[in-house]
């Protein structure tokens, strides 16, 4: 799954670089350690290795921040022409999934207890709009096998897309203390191919 690989490239980069300064850091303690031993009352300043060092850990470190930040950038690509629109709703302690631009206007939500958990069904291969927001206090909506998390707000609508590029169910959680039963908030995200996806959001219009 290629599912924001990204953030395993990133971290794998920032690890050997962090491996690489602290391998150097270590090298010039031992060696001044050292030197101080075989000469002692004899101090040396070297402003010019000192101002190298500072500029390359600079280097790095705005390198880091800026390939980060466009890795980032690249993981969240426009919604295409007609992404599928959700509007997802943490409450008091479960989620609300609406689908108003699909013809069934479909509906899921649940209460979170037990096996009473709410299923997010989406199509594989289609870019998803999710427009999160929260009816009570400050929720997150967490997927931990896709690595999304993204805190929901009441009164405030905050907006990501995902696009899943195969099918499978995955577990998903609430990620910001709410009160007595923030520990049962579970759902299932759900990835089908575009056809049931399309019967699944028709049979909205059946009556129940
Ligand atoms: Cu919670």
């Amino acid at each position: 799954m290629r599912q924001r690989h990204v953030f395993g490239a990133v971290f794998a980069l920032e690890a050997v670089i962090a491996g690489g300064v602290f391998l150097v850091v270590l090298a010039v303690l031992a060696w001044s350690l050292l030197r101080r031993r075989a000469r002692t009352a004899e101090r040396s300043e070297r402003p010019r290795v000192e101002a190298f060092y500072v500029a390359g850990l600079a280097a790095f470190a705005v390198f880091l921040v800026a390939w980060t930040a466009w890795q980032n950038h690249e993981e969240h690509p426009a919604a295409g022409p007609r992404p599928l629109r959700v509007d997802v709703t943490g409450f008091q302690w479960c989620w609300d999934f609406r689908y108003p631009r699909s013809e069934g206007h479909r509906r899921v939500t649940g209460t979170c207890k037990g096996r009473d958990m709410p299923t997010l069904v989406v199509p594989t291969g289609r870019t998803v709009q999710l427009r999160l927001t929260s009816r009570d206090v400050i929720h997150s909506l967490w997927v931990p096998g896709l690595r999304y998390k993204t805190d929901a707000f009441p009164d405030h609508v905050n907006t990501f897309t995902l696009t899943l590029d195969r099918t499978g169910r995955w577990r998903g959680r609430c990620a910001e203390f709410c009160g007595q039963r923030h520990w049962s908030m579970d759902f299932w995200i759900k990835a089908v191919p575009a056809e049931e996806y399309e019967h699944w959001a028709h049979a909205g219009t059946a009556p129940a």
